[in-house]
């Protein structure tokens, strides 16, 4: 095939396959994702992102639509029993948060109008190094480059073996959206990031995101091995005894059914096999306590986009080059928030140094 109608075969329509497949796009690529739900729809409930992405999100055109649907809290708070331990900026680095179906329903647009085609009800099931993929009807398909962005149960990565180590964390949590019921909270500032840990009686957190002037993110964490802490729909009696100024956005809560996931780290020896790249929670999942998944996921499939646009010659090398380039930071991010869900410290406040906002401050789209 000529460069100029290089093909692309992308599994899973997450943050990371759409990321992917418009910039292949806009480069001249023709793409098709592959994505196995009925309808494309975002898995759980709201996000942070942070300078990485936005970066992104505006090198592809996708920033406009999604700044009105977004915002940025005043402060990034943490409480300790309902003490302030800290309030963070991060010295005006750009961060917003906004619900997933939000972000996601922009980058499905940016998709369709870099001209790529979207198949729902496709499910990939195996990948093969040299470049095809075989869908659960039995079609197989070629292309010069295949991602697996299937997320953290990869049937690209699984099928193709790709050597994995993974750590189960043992904290998980419950992730909702709820009306904002601002009013019904009282006096106080209710449009910051608020992160409540409570320690004593028993180890229970919600993590308080507003995403815009209606709806609100909470995050219920506890063990695994909580099994009223861990329930869904979530037992409105526990959370309210222990956060009773809450209990207004507790009660919604507790009306939707939710799922609890815990936390996982997947640490890949290799991220490509010859024209295969993974790419998002397949090559990289990792612990949310740094709000990073996403954003990595978004990073790495820009540059890899990039990397296999500009590549002439050799693309299987070409995509272990891009490897090499981003698997620093990225192993940094998944062990630090790896650290912080090993030990809850981020109960202690200022968790936001500079060094932890490594990947944060990076800039994906500042490598060319
Ligand atoms: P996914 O979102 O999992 O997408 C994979 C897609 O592939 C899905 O649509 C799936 O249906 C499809 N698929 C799967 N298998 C197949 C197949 N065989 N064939 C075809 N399609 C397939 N990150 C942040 O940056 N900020 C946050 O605030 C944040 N909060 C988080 C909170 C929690 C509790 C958790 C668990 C994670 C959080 N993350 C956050 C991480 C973030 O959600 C993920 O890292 C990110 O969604 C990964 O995107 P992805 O595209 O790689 O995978
Ligand atoms: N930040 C965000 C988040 O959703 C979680 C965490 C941090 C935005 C949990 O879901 O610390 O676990 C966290």
């Amino acid at each position: 095939m000529s460069k100029e109608t290089r093909h692309a075969e992308v599994v899973g329509a997450g943050f990371a396959g759409l990321t992917a497949a418009t910039v292949l796009g806009q480069k001249g690529w023709t793409v098709t994702i592959h994505e196995k739900s009925a309808e494309l729809r975002p898995l759980g409930a709201g996000i942070v992102l942070w300078n990485n992405s936005l970066q992104v999100l505006k090198a592809i055109g996708a920033y406009d639509a999604l700044e009105p649907r977004s915002m940025v809290p005043p402060f990034y708070e943490t409480r300790s029993q309902n003490m302030t331990v800290s309030k963070e900026t991060f010295d005006g680095l750009p961060w917003r948060s906004m619900t997933r179906k939000a972000l996601h329903e922009v980058l499905v647009e940016a998709a369709a109008k870099a001209g790529v085609e979207l198949k729902v009800d496709s499910e990939v099931v195996t990948a093969d190094p040299s470049g095809s993929v075989t869908l659960a009807s039995g079609e197989v398909r070629s292309a010069d480059l295949v991602i697996g962005a299937d997320g953290v149960l990869s049937k690209v990565r699984d099928s193709i073996g790709f050597e994995q180590t993974r750590t189960k964390s043992r904290d998980g949590i419950t992730r909702l959206i709820v009306p904002r019921n601002k009013e019904l909270l009282g006096p106080g500032e209710w449009d910051n990031v608020i992160d409540f840990w409570n320690f004593e009686p028993r180890v229970l957190r919600v993590l308080y995101v507003p995403c815009n002037d209606d709806e609100l993110y909470i995050a219920l964490m506890s063990p695994v091995d909580d099994k009223e802490g861990s329930a869904v729909p979530i037992n409105l009696d526990v959370w309210v005894e222990n956060f009773p100024h809450l209990e207004p956005i507790l009660t919604p809560a507790a009306r939707i059914h939710g799922r609890y996931d815990g936390y996982q780290t997947n640490v890949l020896d290799n991220w490509t096999n010859g024209v295969v790249a993974l790419v998002g929670d397949s090559a990289h999942a990792m612990c949310p306590a740094l709000a990073q998944g996403a954003g990595c996921a978004m990073g790495n499939a820009y540059t890899l986009a990039v990397a296999a646009s500009t590549s002439t010659g050799d693309l299987a090398a070409d995509l272990v080059s891009w490897e090499a380039q981003e698997r620093g930071i990225t192993d940094r991010c998944q062990s630090r928030s790896a650290y912080f869900a090993e030990t809850r410290s981020m109960a202690k406040g200022n968790q936001f140094t500079t060094e932890m906002l490594e990947t944060a401050i990076y800039d994906p789209t500042a490598r060319g």
